[in-house]
């Protein structure tokens, strides 16, 4: 089994904390969103939109975060050998999607200084057009990558827009405060589907230094906040790159790869 994904994609990190969390072995490839490496041509081969994360088992391909995460459970499932497992609960299933619906992407630009948002949408326009140059037969595609970057940038300066995806994070995280209030995780008593999908949002915030803003006012999420970082699965997916002075040491190599290619006009 084959995982396209990076630490960076906040999707990425909803599969690999399932991976880890269900025991399931593959084998990893990194194509970071914002040096561009998702938009080589051989990955766009694999997934014409660009997008991460990718599974593949065999001649088998799964592109939708939720679909890649209910696959792994099932195959963990399968290899059990406790005949007692149940399977999931509609419910889980349902808050799933509920926390999948938040789109991150604008949340996450918006809060990262116009400067260096517009440095690196910069650097990836010009990646999607020499991959163009370089694949022909994939233009209509990448045409399409930089129409959406375009959008993007639309949305960003859309105030209402940005404040809107706030207001859709609030509410969500309210209604996590309270299923919260009545057991001890998402998924129910224990650590299941629903927080594999949930702990990355929650990671995303404190990346951004919004902790005050969205968890700490929020006595359940904090408490679990505190509690799922203790765990292996967290501390492999996304500790190992985001905790602390870490963060830093994380994106400085992504910052001087940019620098660098920039600077040689090398997309
Ligand atoms: N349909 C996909 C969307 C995944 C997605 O939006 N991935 C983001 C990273 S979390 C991405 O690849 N962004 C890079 C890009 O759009 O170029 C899913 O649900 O898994």
């Amino acid at each position: 089994m084959q995982l396209y994904h990076h630490p960076y994609s906040m999707d990425s990190q909803k599969v690999r904390i399932a991976l880890e969390e269900e025991g399931v072995d593959y084998t990893s490839f990194h194509a970071n969103p914002l040096t561009g490496k998702n938009m080589d041509t051989f990955f766009f081969r694999i997934n014409i939109s660009g997008k991460l994360p990718v599974f593949q088992n065999g001649a088998h391909r799964i592109c939708d975060t939720i679909d890649i995460i209910q696959y792994i459970h099932r195959i963990a499932l399968l290899s059990s050998r406790l005949d007692h497992q149940e399977d999931t609960s509609d419910e889980v299933i349902e808050l799933m999607w509920k926390i999948q619906k938040w789109d991150p992407r604008l949340f996450t630009l918006s809060h990262v200084p116009t400067k260096y948002r517009n440095f690196v949408a910069k650097f990836l326009r010009r990646v999607a057009i020499a991959r163009m140059a370089d694949a022909p037969d994939l233009a209509s595609a990448y045409h399409t990558k930089l129409r959406e970057a375009y959008e993007t940038e639309d949305r960003l300066r859309n105030e209402r827009e940005v404040t809107q995806n706030e207001e859709q994070l609030t509410c969500l995280l309210d209604e996590m405060e309270n299923i919260l209030n009545q057991t001890e995780y998402l998924s129910g008593q224990e650590f299941g589907m629903a927080d594999y999908v949930f702990v990355p949002v929650l990671a995303r915030i404190a990346l951004l230094n919004l902790e005050e803003v969205y968890i700490a006012n929020r006595e359940k999420v904090a408490e679990y906040w505190k509690a799922v970082q203790k765990r292996p699965s967290y501390k492999v997916v996304i500790g190992k790159y985001f905790r602390g002075w870490r963060k830093y040491q994380t994106l400085f190599k992504t910052v001087c790869f940019l620098i660098i290619r920039s600077a040689f006009r090398k997309y």
